[in-house]
């Protein structure tokens, strides 16, 4: 048996990693017949929020955005989703973005649907129209290698428009791909591992991490990371990106 005593999870200053064994529910008003883990979260210092929300069947999301936007990216199973008037079966790999202001609702999930969300107070830009309702899906071939690195594939979700002030995107690294460098930089992120294992770096810590597995770094918290095992690790990971450094 394991030891109940230990964790892979650790939360410091600037960097947190949240594995699924330390999972507790929250209840959020619309959201029911689900569990909902609030992995990251202004309590920790972090200026963006993730969850991971799995549903049962019957199981439904109804709300309205309100100063925050939410990025909801299918995990595993479906659910048909109603978004500005727009009614679709969302799948594995599949997303919805759903600016400030947006009447949402998910519903007719199957069981142990898992719908992971990133939201962020949306920050908007003078001259530049403020985004609307997006669907879109996760598609290898929409991946360039990153920085010249064939081992490294990077697919950006969102449109790479100023009126964007967040980016959520896929990251590829084949076995024994690595970052090219140690980051060091303003922009924050949130990421959870949606395949394989690596070892990453935070703030000159180490730590080995596998598929569900979520992470936050917070601005200048340097970051480096290598894939491990036999498959391609992946994760998906949100970025704040396009306004003024204040
Ligand atoms: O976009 C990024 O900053 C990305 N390369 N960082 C990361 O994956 N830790
Ligand atoms: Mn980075």
């Amino acid at each position: 048996m394991e030891i109940s005593a230990l964790t892979r999870s650790v939360v410091k200053r600037n960097h947190a990693i949240i594995a699924p064994d330390g999972y507790i529910n929250s209840n959020v008003p619309g959201w029911t017949n689900c569990t909902v883990n609030v992995i990251i979260n202004e309590q920790m210092g972090a200026r963006l929020a993730q969850t991971l929300i799995t549903l049962r069947e019957g199981g439904e999301l109804t709300g309205r955005t309100e100063a925050s936007q939410i990025f909801f990216y299918v995990v595993e199973g479906q659910a048909q989703t109603t978004v500005g008037g727009d009614t679709r079966t969302l799948k594995e790999g599949q997303f919805v973005y759903v600016p400030a202001g947006q009447d949402y609702r998910f519903d007719q999930p199957t069981a142990d649907t898992r719908i992971l969300t990133f939201h962020k107070v949306y920050e908007p830009l003078a001259g530049h129209a403020a985004p609307g309702v997006l669907f879109g899906e996760r598609d290898i071939a929409k991946a360039p290698v990153y920085m010249n690195d064939e081992a490294l594939r990077i697919q950006e979700l969102l449109p790479n428009e100023l009126g964007f002030d967040m980016a959520v995107n896929i990251f590829t690294y084949s076995t024994g791909g690595h970052l090219p460098m140690v980051e060091t930089h303003i922009m924050e992120h949130g990421l959870m591992y949606l395949q394989g294992q690596a070892i990453y770096m935070l703030d000159n810590a180490w730590y080995p991490v596998k598929k569900g597995d979520s992470i936050w770094m917070a601005p200048y918290c340097q970051q480096w990371a290598t894939a491990m095992g036999q498959e391609d690790s992946v994760y998906i990971y949100y970025k704040n990106v396009n306004r003024f450094p204040t």
